[in-house]
């Protein structure tokens, strides 16, 4: 067969700090879009000659097809194999487990994650490094820089890949292997949790219901908890991946998953509810008429991790984003354990994994994980919890009462406005920054701040550097507003502005949050000047 070396023009990649390249489905699809990047990411690695990658995907539109390109491009650069999920599918995680566990060189993951998918939606692509995660920032970098001068790709000229039939095949001396994109996932998980005491409890009539939205988790869910945990057929909905995802938004949020919330804020709801994203990296908890707030569901996971086989010896230590609240760091100080506090994504918990630093990571965007894989992890989360009511017999509200009692509550909410005029929010930002100096020692809504500064971090394991990674505004009495901007939009800019106020007396754990937190709200509002440049009187979501 033929290797054809194709000229191409640059294009701009995947900005560094962001999670992969993320584009309308339109532009991916435009002739050497996705050619030129699928290149820029091997030569930005340094080439892929004799390597093993994981190849898989979402099922959004144009995951099959782009997944035949990536398989000729792949074997014209020289790779030696390739394993690819049957369908072309593969949650994030089970990627993330699949290159560790092969013992892969890599993998290339192709999703847009909580992003509507359809030819009118969006599409992504990511590389994931040998560990399984996210490709650090030093990489990213390389690869960016080689999406603004590369000029010719390498494909084969073949016809269509067959990605249904499992089992192993040869495309012009690459290895291609389809695999069950299940399997190795699952005993991975039945390894972590107490199956046996999970089955129990549904044996014992335990209700749940698992939100797939038309995602890529349908098939491990239905896997793991209907056929091999025994729970009622019909636990999961909406379980077959859709390229469009039934048309809906696969975001596992009170405000997307409005089926689920529906009926567990409905009469007689189950005693569980769970949802995940495009794919499977984010999870969604929800009790009977109680939403548990992602920081929350960190700290709970980081408090009771132990009563599951996995972590039975407990946790070297927890690590979160910075705009994820400080619920956690009540645990990790209580626990006597590390607590590290990273810039957002999840390529930032690499090193901290890999150095046996952390053991339990999360985000307040609903992504929670362990070092089990490399990724945030949306069944792990929810197997994590079921292992938990399973042992302990108590309710997700009585586990989450428990917590708030004993540890005080993080109240915590983010707003978002989406689709700003980016000249608007790069204004209101570089605005906020300029402020910042001066801010402390003054009042907004009655509020004193106490310190205000942009977040930057300092790797721990390599040093590496990362600056304006969120702008800070600290309040007398425990208060925090966090402001940035959104590296996964496709459209405009998303202005996320993250709220937390700290209580501690147990008597006033039960509020509202948008109530309790009403007044750092109002503050964020006026020293950001949301209102008055934006044109904006409320967030398009609150979560
Ligand atoms: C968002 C979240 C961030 C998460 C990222 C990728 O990024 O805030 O916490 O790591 O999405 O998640 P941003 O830049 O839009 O705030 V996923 O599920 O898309 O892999
Ligand atoms: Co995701």
């Amino acid at each position: 067969m033929t290797v054809n070396t194709v000229p191409t023009q640059p294009i701009e990649g995947q900005k560094p700090g962001t999670s992969g390249l993320r584009k309308k489905t339109a532009v991916f699809m435009q002739p050497g879009y996705l050619e030129n990047y699928v290149q820029s990411i091997f030569d930005g690695i340094g080439g892929v000659d004799g390597q093993t990658l994981v190849v898989g995907g979402d099922g959004r539109y144009f995951n099959d097809t782009a997944i035949g390109i990536i398989l000729r491009m792949a074997a014209a650069n020289g790779a030696a194999a390739c394993i690819v999920g049957q369908g072309g599918i593969l949650s994030t995680p089970a990627a993330s487990n699949l290159i560790r566990v092969r013992k892969a060189d890599g993998g290339l993951i192709l999703s847009a994650s909580h992003n509507p998918g359809g030819p009118d939606a969006d599409f992504g692509l990511k590389y994931n490094g040998p560990n399984g995660g996210p490709a650090t920032e030093a990489v990213t970098e390389k690869i960016f820089a080689r999406t603004l001068e590369i000029d010719a790709y390498r494909i084969l000229a073949a016809g269509a890949v067959d990605l249904d039939a499992l089992g192993v095949s040869d495309l012009n001396g690459m290895k291609i292997e389809i695999v069950d994109p299940v399997t190795d996932y699952a005993a991975l998980m039945e390894k972590l949790f107490d199956f046996g005491a999970i089955s129990k409890l549904f044996q014992n009539g335990f209700r749940m219901r698992f939100d797939a939205m038309h995602a890529v988790t349908g098939p491990y869910a239905r896997d793991i908890l209907e056929n091999r945990l025994g729970a009622a057929s019909g636990t999961v909905i909406n379980g077959i991946p859709s390229p469009d995802f039934g048309k809906g938004h696969p975001d596992p949020n009170p405000v997307w998953a409005t089926e689920l919330m529906t009926e567990m804020y409905g009469t007689n709801p189950p005693d569980f509810g769970a949802a995940s994203d495009g794919d499977g990296d984010r999870n969604m908890i929800v009790g009977p008429k109680s939403y548990v707030s992602p920081s929350d569901s960190l700290a709970v996971l980081a408090d009771l991790a132990h009563l599951a086989p996995g972590y039975a010896d407990g946790l070297a230590g927890i690590a979160r984003s910075m705009p994820t609240s400080g619920a956690a760091d009540r645990v990790a100080e209580a626990k006597g354990i590390g607590i590290f506090e990273t810039p957002t994504g999840w390529k930032f918990f690499g090193n901290l994994l890999d150095a046996g630093k952390a053991t339990l990571c999360g985000e307040e965007s609903a992504g929670t994980g362990s070092d089990h894989v490399r990724e945030k992890d949306g069944l792990w989360a929810v197997l994590l919890w079921l292992n938990i009511l399973a042992v302990t017999g108590k309710t997700v509200t009585e586990i989450l009462t428990d917590h708030w009692q004993r540890y005080g509550r993080n109240y915590y909410s983010r707003h978002d406005y989406e689709a700003v005029d980016s000249a608007i929010a790069n204004d209101l930002v570089e605005a906020l920054r300029a402020k910042l100096p001066g801010l402390a020692g003054t009042t907004a809504a009655g509020l004193t701040v106490s310190k205000a500064d942009e977040f930057a971090y300092d790797d721990p394991v390599d040093g590496s550097h990362s600056a304006n990674q969120g702008i800070r505004i600290f309040f007398e009495g425990g208060g925090r507003a966090v402001f940035r901007l959104s590296g996964t939009g496709t459209e405009g800019a998303t202005l996320r502005v993250y709220l937390e106020q700290l209580e501690t007396s147990p008597d006033a754990v039960h509020q509202d949050p948008q109530l309790a937190l009403a007044q750092i709200i109002k503050a964020a509002n006026g020293i950001a000047e949301i209102s008055a440049r934006t044109k904006r009187m409320s967030p398009d979501v609150i979560t």
